[in-house]
């Protein structure tokens, strides 16, 4: 397969002016017609007329009226043209139905849609498919349906046709038509300059009572992207699709967004609270990218995260302003660990703007997503935020229409606060994840302490000699009477090693280093038990309370690994007293009483020269999980019953947080009460949260049958509620049962594995059990194997994705890397396996 370089980039020889696009639907054969005005593009060197275009059958082409022959490969077809201004048309027919890979036009549900990024747009017609080709979209329908929907605003509907205008130019990575028998849920929204705009939420019918809350989402959304970035909506009309088929969870074309309906409906009945953060928060992140992504789109696909990190950056504030800061920061923190970390740790590490690829879809990434939001964030702290803001309405300003680059994103740092941002872009080039080590010293006689930090990124393949990073480092002190001495202070590293010092100081104080997680570092700080109990206490930063508490579960957990020791009393006891603490947010006191999960034990032990045994961590997880039930039981209860919500539902941050707490507490007095409380809770849970996390502890006391099946009863019609049912089995399945579980659900007549969202349910779950999908025995790695192999020729995207649960493999021991390699070698052995999945497994194997 050939590799793309970023460093081979070259401007398109041809601006295209405009595009008109007619469908003419039918489930086999769609015929698709376009009229694409082209221009020599006086920019550009390279002036050969060449068109992506894959599985097209092309009926006929024409520039300028004539009838001409083009060269058509597999890939796309090129063609003599004139010096002056064209106009091209062709016609090709293609095939929705029996597109699986959900990408470019396809089928779902009986619905027509489309999915364009990155590279889909050229599995509808022959046309430039790369995102700094911009232009003006005219698109017809022609179609037995009643709802026949494109990018723009409507120009014309009819009987069975609609034509839609969109008078923004864009990439076609942007292009979206749906088309089908769909309802729906509208509002209007008033802009800021006092335009009005539709708003619609269309679902299959059935569907219309799962609206509501996307729909509120919205314009929360919409009304916070003008008061907090000034950006105002564009077009008349904003709507949403929900398909049940879909690869990934949402995508932002212009005008029209496509969601997978697990990240768009919900109601209290069918959906937990988490599902409703998450929903809240996709909808913000695909609105947002209206500005971010639309209105400044990336030059090529090198400059993903150029769109996605800011992206993911914004929608991450909006989070924080509509719920706790301090909640979501902290799980954001444990997402960027769990996925971000292990990536840059592995096998699959890339910077943040990689410099190659094969599959561009291979780096839709926790590294360019996640890590790229980090970055973001550490520029907003290193800059301040007022020079933030300064730069952001530099950036609309100067870049509006533009497809841009992560140069040009930096330059209005630079012009706004005359930094020289030089080394900051190290974060964008080099792979790995920074160790940061901390020593202190202090001075008695003069008051003095010093804080001396060395930085060290381990070397990868993506970067064999990466260099110090520019690291914003927020510092607080405190005495040790818990009080501050010091408030925080943001400390600029950018050196190997470097020190810093605070002096006027009475007492050798407690340093709280790294406040709110300020960069995405590996932090060393060898504090000893007292202080990080202190700071568990008193950190008044909640980010570095949080901290304390886990690092000392963490230690606790290892040394019951390592050692067999019983959990860590003065631990317990310490978080006992901040469950208790009524001062303190529910919601932040359920991630208390979280652990580490076991990849984040398994990282640790690998990271320190130890070999991860997956059964010793599952064991020592169970042990401190009893241990911390028995002793908090009566704190526990007592938190049950104050914090129990006896209101109606709403997915609201307050009540959300209470039910996090209370069903926390469930989960630990299931093992010392048994089932009685949790089989209470089923019977009388009104909604989602209470019933899955009741069936959750239930399923782990091992008392969880009848729920099972009265809730299959209950839910057999409702495919989002089904995604559950099939994943917490597994999830909850004990580590020697995991891999039969997920085969039998194989089995069941409702297992549709051509569905991602059922697969995910299903081989996600699988490869999250880390003590069941690393079982001994191998059945996890070979099931998986199986299906991979299986799903690879319908739909490769998928398929590679799902090969990262082998990313870790070469932690483990050489018994279980030869059965991971045997899986591995298993998969890339099969005949015409996709270029995704071939490019995945081999940058895993190595
Ligand atoms: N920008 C969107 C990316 C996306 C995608 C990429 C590859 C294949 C399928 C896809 N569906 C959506 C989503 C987002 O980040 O907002
Ligand atoms: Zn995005």
């Amino acid at each position: 397969p050939q590799t793309i370089y970023l460093s081979d980039y070259q401007p398109f020889g041809f601006l295209v002016d405009e595009v008109a696009l007619t469908f003419d639907l039918d489930p086999h054969k769609t015929r698709v017609k376009s009229r694409i005005a082209f221009r020599r593009n006086p920019a550009a060197k390279d002036a050969e007329f060449f068109l992506h275009g894959e599985q097209l059958k092309l009926i006929s082409a024409q520039i300028d009226g004539k009838p001409v022959a083009p060269e058509v490969t597999d890939r796309g077809l090129t063609c003599a043209v004139p010096d002056a201004p064209f106009i091209w048309e062709a016609e090709v027919e293609i095939d929705p139905k029996g597109n699986t890979a959900l990408e470019g036009l396809y089928m779902s549900g009986g619905m027509y849609c489309t999915q364009c990024e990155a590279e889909g747009f050229r599995k509808i017609t022959y046309y430039p498919d790369r995102p700094d080709v911009m232009s003006i979209f005219t698109v017809t329908i022609n179609g037995p349906h009643p709802v026949l929907l494109s990018n723009g605003n409507p120009v014309a509907q009819g009987q069975n046709h609609a034509e839609w205008h969109d008078p923004w130019p864009k990439p076609a990575y942007l292009f979206a038509l749906v088309a089908g028998d769909l309802v729906a849920h509208s509002d209007r929204f008033t802009t800021m300059s006092g335009r009005e705009v539709d708003l619609n939420l269309y679902v299959r019918p059935g569907d219309e009572g799962k609206c509501a809350f996307g729909m509120e989402a919205l314009t929360a959304s919409m009304k916070w992207d003008e008061e907090v970035y000034g950006r105002e909506y564009d077009l008349d009309i904003f709507n949403i699709v929900a398909v049940d088929d879909f690869n990934m969870g949402a995508m932002e074309n212009k005008g029209l967004n496509i969601f997978n309906s697990a990240a768009v409906l919900a109601s209290p009945e069918t959906s937990t609270d988490d599902n409703f953060e998450r929903i809240e928060a996709i909808i913000a992140h695909e609105y947002f990218h209206n500005w971010t992504g639309n209105r400044i789109t990336c030059r090529d696909w090198f400059q993903l995260c150029l769109k996605e990190g800011l992206t993911v950056y914004r929608d991450s504030q909006f989070t924080s302003d509509m719920r706790s800061p301090a909640v979501k920061r902290i799980g954001d923190v444990i997402d960027l660990r769990g996925r971000q970390f292990a990536e840059d740790q592995g096998p699959l590490a890339h910077p943040v703007r990689p410099e190659s690829f094969q599959e561009i879809n291979n780096f839709y990434t926790a590294t360019v997503y996640e890590k790229g939001a980090e970055v973001i964030g550490m520029l907003k702290t290193l800059v301040g935020d007022d020079a933030y803001a300064k730069a952001l309405d530099l950036y609309f300003e100067r870049h509006d229409g533009d497809a841009a680059t992560i140069e040009d994103w930096l330059k209005v740092f630079e012009d706004t606060t005359g930094r020289d941002l030089t080394q900051f872009k190290r974060w964008y080039s080099q792979a790995g994840t920074p160790r940061l080590a901390v020593t202190e010293a202090w001075d008695a006689g003069k008051g003095i302490f010093t804080l001396t930090f060395t930085q060290y990124t381990p070397p990868s393949a993506a970067t064999p000699n990466p260099e110090p990073q520019v690291l914003p480092i927020t510092v607080g002190l405190i005495g040790a009477d818990g009080a501050h001495v010091a408030p925080s202070r943001v400390l600029e590293m950018t050196e190997a090693e470097q020190s810093f010092t605070f002096d006027g100081l009475d007492a050798r104080p407690v340093a709280s280093v790294l406040r709110g997680f300020s960069a995405p570092v590996v932090l060393a700080h060898d504090l000893s038990k007292e202080e990080r109990l202190l700071l568990l206490a008193h950190d008044s930063d909640p980010f570095n309370r949080w901290e304390a508490g886990r690092t000392l579960a963490r230690q606790s957990l290892l040394a019951t690994i390592t050692e067999g020791s019983a959990p860590d009393a003065e631990w317990l006891a310490a978080l006992q007293a901040v469950l208790g603490d009524e001062t303190l947010e529910p919601a932040y006191r359920a991630l208390m009483l979280g652990l580490p999960s076991h990849a984040d034990l398994a990282n640790t032990l690998y990271d320190t020269g130890k070999t991860p045994d997956p059964a010793a961590i599952h064991e020592a997880v169970e042990a401190t999980r009893d241990a911390m039930a028995q002793a908090f039981v009566s704190t526990l209860s007592e938190l049950y019953d104050r914090h129990i919500v006896d209101v109606p539902y709403q997915p609201n941050a307050a009540q959300s947080g209470k039910r996090a707490l209370t069903n926390a507490a469930l989960a630990l007095l299931t093992r010392v009460q048994g089932p009685e409380h949790a089989q209470a809770q089923y019977d009388q849970a009104d909604n989602m949260t209470q019933q899955l996390s009741a069936l959750a502890a239930l399923l782990r006391a091992g008392h969880g049958d009848k729920a099972l099946a009265e809730f299959e009863e209950q839910w057999r019609d409702d495919r989002l509620v089904m995604d559950k049912w099939f994943g917490l089995q597994v999830s909850q399945a004990a580590p020697e049962k995991a891999a039969e579980v997920a085969q039998t659900l194989t089995q069941h007549a409702d297992f549709n594995w051509k569905n991602p969202n059922r697969f995910r349910a299903v081989f996600g779950s699988l490869a999250m059990h880390h003590a069941g999908f690393h079982h001994e025995s191998g059945k996890g790695y070979a099931l998986l194997a199986d299906w991979l192999i299986k799903l690879d020729p319908v739909n490769p995207q998928t398929t590679a994705r799902m090969c990262s649960a082998f990313q870790t493999w070469r932690r483990y021991d050489a018994a279980r890397q030869e059965m991971i390699q045997t899986q591995l070698d298993r998969i890339l052995a099969s005949p015409d396996l996709s270029r995704d999945t071939s490019e995945m497994l081999s940058r895993i194997r190595g």
